[in-house]
């Protein structure tokens, strides 16, 4: 069961309804075949960890090596949503851990989200609760979010020139109240020469690199 569900969420096929992928038409999806995985036994963090896991690793490896691109990586978001919206409920009650939290956010002034959006799919399938605080989000709200969830990771994306210089405003703040903070970016524009201009931790190019990054980081 575990294994087709991972078929699933790496094909895109998000519930028995959709007739994507054409070659999976009428077949339970990831949202049909979480809930008999729950119902048969199987824990929570069983499926997170062989199934949906392993399968937005994939995922990120073809986006990474060009395989897929972003419509079919959206599908996969798609049916890893619909088996999240059945594990979330043992994840918030605490009956089941997660890694550990990951703040992410576009910054003050800039409004794109899709690539944001992405990152913070894979590192919710990387089995990370991910706090997503939107676009446009000023130093302030991230120092807020830090100190209501110390040890956090924080993650940055920025898609304008204009607004890589917010970038580093709150890079720069971040490290000044949270030394010990650690600190990833990423954006179209964004390089690793910037990353070590302005202090940031790690720059990763795609969401993969995201998520091997916080592998260093597994706090539970
Ligand atoms: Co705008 N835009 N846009 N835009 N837009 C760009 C970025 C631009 C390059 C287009 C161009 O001129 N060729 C240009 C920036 C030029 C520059 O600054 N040098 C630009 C501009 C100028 C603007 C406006 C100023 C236009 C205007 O109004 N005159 C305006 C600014 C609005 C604002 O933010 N204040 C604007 C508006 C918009 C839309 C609202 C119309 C829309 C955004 C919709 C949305 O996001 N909800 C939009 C779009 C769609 C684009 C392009 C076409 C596509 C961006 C995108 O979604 N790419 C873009 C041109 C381009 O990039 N080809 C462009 C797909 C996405 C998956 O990639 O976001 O790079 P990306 O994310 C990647 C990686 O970068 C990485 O992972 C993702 C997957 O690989 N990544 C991270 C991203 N964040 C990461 C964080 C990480 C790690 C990796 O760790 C935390």
């Amino acid at each position: 069961m575990l294994s087709k569900l991972a078929q699933c969420v790496e094909s895109g096929k998000i519930n028995k309804a959709c007739p994507y992928p054409p070659n999976m038409k009428d077949q339970d999806g990831a949202d049909e075949l979480t809930k008999k995985a729950l119902e048969s036994g199987i824990k929570p963090d069983e499926i997170l960890e062989n199934a949906l896991i392993p399968a937005m690793a994939n995922v990120g490896d073809k986006f990474s090596r060009k395989e897929i691109y972003v419509p079919q990586m959206l599908m996969s978001a798609k049916a890893m949503n619909s088996a999240m919206k059945h594990l979330n409920p043992f994840f918030l009650s605490g009956e089941t851990k997660r890694k550990g939290e990951f703040i992410i956010g576009t910054v003050a002034g800039d409004l794109h989200d899709i690539g944001k959006n992405l990152v913070s799919i894979m590192i919710e399938g990387g089995g990370w609760e991910v706090i997503d605080l939107g676009v446009d989000v000023g130093t302030e709200k991230f120092l807020k979010t830090i100190d209501e969830n110390p040890g956090a990771i924080v993650g940055l994306s920025a898609l304008l020139t204009t607004t890589m210089e917010n970038m580093k405003k709150t890079v720069t703040a971040l490290k000044e109240k949270h030394p010990g903070s650690k600190i990833l970016i990423g954006g179209a524009l964004v390089t690793q020469e910037y990353c070590d201009k302005i202090g940031a931790d790690f720059y990763s190019p795609d969401p993969q690199g995201a998520v091997n990054y916080l592998k260093n980081f597994v706090s539970r």
